[in-house]
């Protein structure tokens, strides 16, 4: 008999794992836009515009492909509010022996699929997500019995496995890794490539409408909107950033400048993270960019190493330690999260450049995610659960598979050291070394205490101070913890102090 086959809004490519037997005459494939996915938690207007446009636009990819799909938009009759009840919806006349699905990218949805065969009294299969390079399987393998699941062993495995940036069985150039290279701060009059702008066709209207009259109190700028929400569109994407940015992406990977959100990144992630763009695929062209010496080999390998390297390492961590990953709070992190993380307002010039182009286009760089609003969230003590939720829900590219460890292991340290080596605390020094952004704050970059004194400096040494008794015996903040006994005790008060005053008005 036919099988019903669904496709959620992060899986909207023709290969993926639930179509590849597909019968095109006889079987159904299902797509819903339900209330339940927009609003688990109150994701970004821009974010649900660009997953339902992108939805729209493949089911008519699939339906010039030949397949029969039942697409069902957010306001139809009858839709049910979540993917459980428009399965059941799908099935209930009995035309389907069978549900076939491809996993899904989140915990909470995977142990709801698992109740699904019994609810329904049917066949469901939960297929692997084949997009990704490492199946689960192989995770599993490599992380059986180390003690430290570092990130950089894991990727050399990688490396060797599918033959990217390989002279036989030794380096490309005779090193790993790079990044020593990756990690020069901005200058004056660097040129960072334009991003296409495109106006929204019929469809992506369409649904800019709907999200500006449904989700109207969901945070964050739903116009100008100008994602790519077709794969054509984020090929093109695609292939600027190999031609214009990547040749400089090494370079300037850990720099930030005020008012430039892209610089030299490649504002790809949320194009593979729903099935648009292939990481494999991506990874080649990045590699044969290499190879015809129109990119050098700092910025390839610093772009093979963010995809294969940690795309796949914070996935294969994150279905191999949840659920009870989430629930790790290392640093006792109790603090509610500031209301300016809503609205960009403080006069923390970094925070407030890194939060506003968070919320005008539903992306940040990574180093604004985790030396910015970051770094900033664990030296100020803020419970891991509630930034966690911020990050889940203010970025175009979040699901928690990839949001998760990124925000609890690498930016929180609230697993103790699973993924980090060390907490990834930062004075206003390294973000002065880093941007633009000291320049033009209210605060003074140099000072630790006082007034006008940066709050990073002395919520730094605090943070380190409150945390003595957990971390001290991390080697890798060895020199900062023999800092901390050099200096004046009467300065370490004061700047605590500081801190004290300074965390209580937040
Ligand atoms: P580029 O700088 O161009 O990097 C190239 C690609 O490498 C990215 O597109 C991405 O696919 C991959 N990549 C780079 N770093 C990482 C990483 N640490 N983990 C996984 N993939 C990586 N990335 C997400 O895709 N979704 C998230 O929800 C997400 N949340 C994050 C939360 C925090 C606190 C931090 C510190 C990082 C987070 N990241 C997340 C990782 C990274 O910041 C983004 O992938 C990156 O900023 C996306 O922009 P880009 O495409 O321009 O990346
Ligand atoms: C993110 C998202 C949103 C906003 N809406 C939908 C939706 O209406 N229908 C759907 O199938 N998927 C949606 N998604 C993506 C899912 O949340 C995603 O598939 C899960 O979080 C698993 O990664
Ligand atoms: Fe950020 Fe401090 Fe620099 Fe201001 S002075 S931009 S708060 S690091």
């Amino acid at each position: 008999m036919a099988v019903l086959r669904l496709i959620l809004g992060d899986q909207l490519d023709p290969h993926i794992a639930s179509l590849k037997d597909a019968d095109k005459q006889a079987d159904l494939i299902l797509m819903a836009e339900v209330m339940a996915e927009a609003t688990y938690v109150r994701h970004h207007k821009k974010k649900i515009a660009f997953v339902f446009s992108a939805m729209r636009h493949f089911a008519a990819e699939l339906e010039e492909k030949g397949y029969r799909v039942c697409y069902v938009t957010l306001d139809a009759e009858g839709n049910s509010g979540s993917l459980k009840g428009e399965a059941a919806r799908g099935l209930k006349d009995g035309a389907f022996d069978r549900l076939v699905v491809t996993e899904p990218g989140e915990y909470r949805l995977k142990a709801d699929m698992e109740t699904w065969q019994d609810t329904f009294g049917l066949p469901v299969e939960i297929r692997e997500d084949d997009r990704f390079i490492c199946p689960h399987e192989d995770f599993r393998t490599w992380a059986r019995g180390r003690q430290r699941l570092t990130m950089e062993y894991f990727y050399r495995e990688m490396r060797r496995k599918t033959g990217l940036l390989m002279e036989g069985d030794k380096p490309e150039g005779g090193q790993w890794n790079y990044d020593k290279e990756n990690r020069k701060p901005p200058k004056a009059g660097l040129d960072f490539p334009k991003r296409a702008t495109r106006s929204p066709d019929d469809i992506t209207k369409d649904v800019v409408a709907l999200v500006a009259e449904r989700f109207a109190d969901h945070p964050g700028d739903l116009e100008p909107f100008g994602f790519a929400v077709t794969r054509e569109e984020a090929m093109r994407e695609r292939d600027v950033f190999l031609e214009k940015a990547l040749p400089h992406f090494g370079d300037y990977q850990d720099a930030m400048v005020a008012g430039e959100p892209w610089l030299y990144h490649s504002v790809l992630s949320l194009y593979m993270n729903c099935g648009l763009l292939d990481p494999r695929d991506l990874c080649e062209r990045a590699e044969q960019s290499y190879r015809d010496g129109h990119a050098p080999l700092n910025a390839v390998e610093g772009f093979i190493r963010q995809i294969l390297g940690w795309r796949e390492y914070v996935r294969g961590l994150y279905w191999l330690k949840m659920p009870d990953y989430a629930e790790s709070n290392f640093l006792m992190a109790q603090r509610k999260l500031p209301d300016f993380y809503w609205t960009g307002e403080t006069k923390m010039a970094c925070l407030a450049d890194a939060i506003g182009t968070t919320l005008k286009h539903a992306y940040a760089h990574h180093i604004q995610r985790l030396t910015i609003t970051g770094a900033f969230a664990l030296l100020a003590g803020i419970r891991p659960s509630e930034v966690e939720d911020w990050y889940l829900l203010v970025y175009a590219d979040a699901y928690e598979w990839v949001e998760l460890p990124n925000t609890h292991g690498m930016a929180l340290f609230a697993d103790g050291g699973l993924m980090a080596t060390k907490p990834y605390a930062v004075s206003g020094s390294y973000i002065n070394k880093m941007s633009d952004y000291c320049r033009s704050c209210a605060y003074n970059v140099k000072d630790k205490t006082g007034k006008k004194a940066c709050p990073f400096n002395y919520l730094y040494w605090d943070f380190l101070t409150r945390n003595e008794e957990r971390l001290k015996g991390n080697h890798r903040l060895a020199m900062p913890y023999r800092t901390l006994k050099m200096m004046d005790p009467k300065q370490v008060y004061a700047m605590r102090a500081e801190a004290k005053r300074f965390l209580d008005a937040l």
